[in-house]
């Protein structure tokens, strides 16, 4: 059986490989240039035993025959593979912990108390006096979780000696959200159309679903929600869930179970009911047979992504009930078969007058203890909406009986979208943390996400993918480190940002360690920049109407007044800044007392959220000593000199890595050099009518006017 796949397999990797298009993601397997170094790892791997027949195991033996074979230059390492039992050869092994040998198991024990389900153990052993390398887990998904693990020690080039690594995810749901909609739009999606095929579905399975399924699984993503949040109830007919169940077949292997964003209404638009009540009686048991429906296509079905009552969507409110009313309802439907609700708390109204900062937090925080077991909140990093930079959302550590999920955005909605090139897990890591006190010192929101700090028993993170059909899936090969990056510390909260860079340049371009260390300075400084020259000091949402490209701070037509970027900025003759403290919109209250003292007070206001917190005058002395104006322009042109250099160090690695991703990502950050301008002098020209100031030395001037910039318009803005 194996040999059958391995075959088809090797023809895919062929197919995919002939071009340096970006297309194999991190998941490259290049030959190891060293004879020398390959020679020592061929040497460990005389044999690949596996103990398990399984489809799992399959698609982990399926990984080691491209992997080896592409990184050892072997044609077809399945002659290695022998399911029977070790023979006098080093090599590897695969197996779960029920199939090891009474004496591994006992070898065994002390790690395997350290791992949950999903955890592996890679070790070296010696067995009839020959070493042996055992990737083990409970599960099967564990074992292939470790096999990626083993094949990242030799994309990275490391030594396969006296291995000995133990490793578990510690969070449990660890989701991609896709903006997808079923015409193939993705909503704020910037590298081309859905990969998702619905037309087609279910005859014909797009080879990139087992892809994506790899690259997923590799990084230890276990869930996918396929459609977009504004969510269209046909998803929900048998007509689509034939299609759904289709895609779930290919991604069962490897561990990625499918979730589905449930439109509130369905009730009344696909199954012909008056209400959509929660508690009405009909729309209770229509719910609870559409589930029953949803399982008999696919039995392993995650559960429903909801979002309710949130820029015009329907939900329960709309009957006089609540969110708990909402969710629980699904919940209770999904419950009998070990489904979940992810029920998003990203809601603001335009009947409430309050601060939109505020609105999540006092809707959700007097719920806390009052969902069902299998109900997660699914909250955004930060109250407002996926800025360059936010502080965390007051909600985290602020529902202790509530189980708090995590939502990320990787797509850059606001960040230059697939142009420009931010590193994210740099942004994330800052989030994680990020101490919010709630149960004193070092309560990080890394804690709250992964149930640590109140011992939660259901855990999850949400990223909402940046992947479309583009053939580099993300529109820009830099930013498959989001993904990339996203995986991991779903798997690991508390890794380090510049780790994950490391590895994903390793595994992505090279390891020529000129090229690591100028990528990874690359990226380690470009969220520090995007910041810089789009949104300096805690300002925010100041992009354009829409779509959300490019600068707009000049906005204040829109019907909504928190959809103005004006409403965020509130520049005038007096200064700038949106005053938050309790002279203020009151914000700061919503977080726990340290962090709100600390926000409220000048002196100990993080300068990166000065502006998010409080008004100042265009005088206000920073703490290097010069004005808020001209910090304000200098952070402009910093942003400006950090992309500057960012092309610098890109332009060094001609020759050193392949000519075609050289070049795309050269003309990228050339548009984002651009762009990053233009922010800088649409920006400061704007301001600058307010504060009615020069332009500090050492900051350009902008050619053209601030008119030129407020008539520049955009109607195909993709993602939109
Ligand atoms: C905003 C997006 C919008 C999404 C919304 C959400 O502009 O397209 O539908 O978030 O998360 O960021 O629901």
């Amino acid at each position: 059986m194996f040999r059958k796949i391995s075959l088809i397999l090797l023809m895919l990797t062929f197919a995919i490989s002939e071009a340096d298009n970006g297309y194999n993601l991190w998941l490259q397997y290049v030959q190891i240039e060293d004879v020398n170094v390959r020679q020592a790892y061929i040497e460990k791997l005389n044999q690949i035993v596996y103990l398990n027949d399984n489809e799992t195991i399959n698609v982990a033996l399926d990984e080691l025959n491209i992997g080896l074979s592409g990184m050892l230059g072997l044609s077809d390492v399945s002659a290695l593979v022998n399911s029977e039992k070790i023979n006098n050869e080093s090599g590897l092994m695969l197996a779960t912990y029920s199939t090891l040998s009474d004496g591994l198991k006992r070898e065994f024990k002390s790690d395997f108390n350290k791992i949950n389900e999903e955890g592996f153990i890679i070790k070296s052993v010696i067995i009839n006096n020959v070493s042996q390398i055992i990737i083990t887990g409970k599960t099967e998904v564990a074992v292939l979780y470790g096999t990626f693990r083993f094949l990242k020690l030799l994309q990275s080039h490391q030594s396969l000696n006296n291995l000995n690594i133990i490793d578990a995810p510690k969070i449990q749901k660890r989701v991609l959200n896709h903006w997808d909609n079923l015409d193939r739009t993705v909503e704020r999606g910037y590298s081309g159309f859905s990969i998702w095929d619905w037309h087609r579905l279910p005859d014909y399975l797009d080879f990139r679903y087992t892809d994506y399924a790899r690259a997923n699984a590799s990084v230890g993503i276990n869930g996918t929600v396929l459609n977009n949040v504004n969510a269209n109830a046909n998803i929900l007919t048998p007509q689509y869930l034939e299609k759904v169940a289709a895609l779930a077949k290919v991604f069962r292997p490897y561990g990625i179970k499918v979730y589905l964003t449930a439109r509130f209404s369905a009730p009344m638009e696909i199954g012909g009911l008056k209400t959509s009540d929660p508690l009405d009686e009909d729309v209770i048991s229509w719910w609870k047979q559409k589930v029953k429906e949803v399982y008999q296509f696919i039995p392993d079905f995650g559960g429903f992504l909801v979002k309710a009552n949130s820029e015009g969507q329907p939900g329960p409110q709309n009957y006089g009930r609540n969110h708990v009313d909402g969710a629980n309802m699904l919940a209770e439907a999904l419950n009998p078969f070990g489904g979940i609700v992810m029920w998003r708390a990203f809601v603001y109204s335009e009947h409430d007058t309050t601060d939109r900062a505020k609105q999540a937090y006092s809707e959700f925080v007097p719920f806390d203890g009052k969902f069902k077991d299998n109900v997660l909140i699914q909250v955004k990093n930060g109250a407002i909406d996926f800025q360059p930079r936010e502080p965390f959302h007051p909600m985290f550590g602020a529902m202790p009986k509530t189980p708090l999920m995590m939502e990320f955005q990787i797509t850059q909605e606001y960040l230059g979208q697939s142009t420009h090139t931010v590193f994210l897990p740099k942004f994330y890591e800052e989030v994680l943390k990020t101490d919010t006190y709630r149960e004193g010192k070092g309560s990080t929101v890394a804690k709250v996400i992964d149930g640590s700090l109140n011992n939660q028993k259901l855990t999850g993170i949400a990223g909402v993918s940046n992947v479309g059909t583009d053939i580099n899936w993300t529109g820009n090969v830099m930013l498959q480190a989001n993904w990339y990056g996203y995986g991991r510390l779903a798997w690991n909260p508390d890794l380090k940002a510049e780790n994950i860079a490391n590895e994903w340049i390793r595994m992505t371009f090279s390891n020529d360690i000129a090229v690591v260390k100028t990528i990874e300075d690359i990226l380690l400084m470009s969220h520090e920049a995007v910041v810089n020259y789009m949104t300096p000091f805690g300002l925010h949402h100041i992009m354009a109407t829409g779509h959300h490209y490019g600068p707009g701070p000049w906005v204040a037509n829109l019907s909504r007044p928190e959809w103005n970027p004006v409403y965020y900025h509130k520049a005038d003759a007096n200064g700038i800044g949106f005053d938050r403290t309790e002279k203020g919109s009151g914000a700061t209250d919503q977080y726990a007392k340290e962090v709100s003292k600390e926000f409220s007070n000048l002196n100990s206001c993080p300068e990166e959220y000065l502006l998010w917190f409080h008004h100042l005058s265009w005088e206000y002395k920073l703490k290097s000593g010069v004005t808020l104006w001209d910090g304000l322009a200098l952070k402009y042109q910093e942003g400006v000199n950090q992309v500057k250099q960012m092309v610098d160090y890109w332009k060094s690695l001609e020759g050193k890595i392949d000519q075609q991703r050289f070049k795309e990502v050269e003309m990228l950050l050339n548009i984002q050099l651009k762009e990053a301008k233009w922010w800088r002098d649409a920006c400061l020209l704007y301001f600058q009518q307010f504060s009615k100031k020069q332009l500090p030395q050492g900051v350009e001037k902008s050619t053209k006017s601030l008119e030129e910039f407020k008539n520049m318009t955009f109607p195909f803005a993709p993602g939109n």
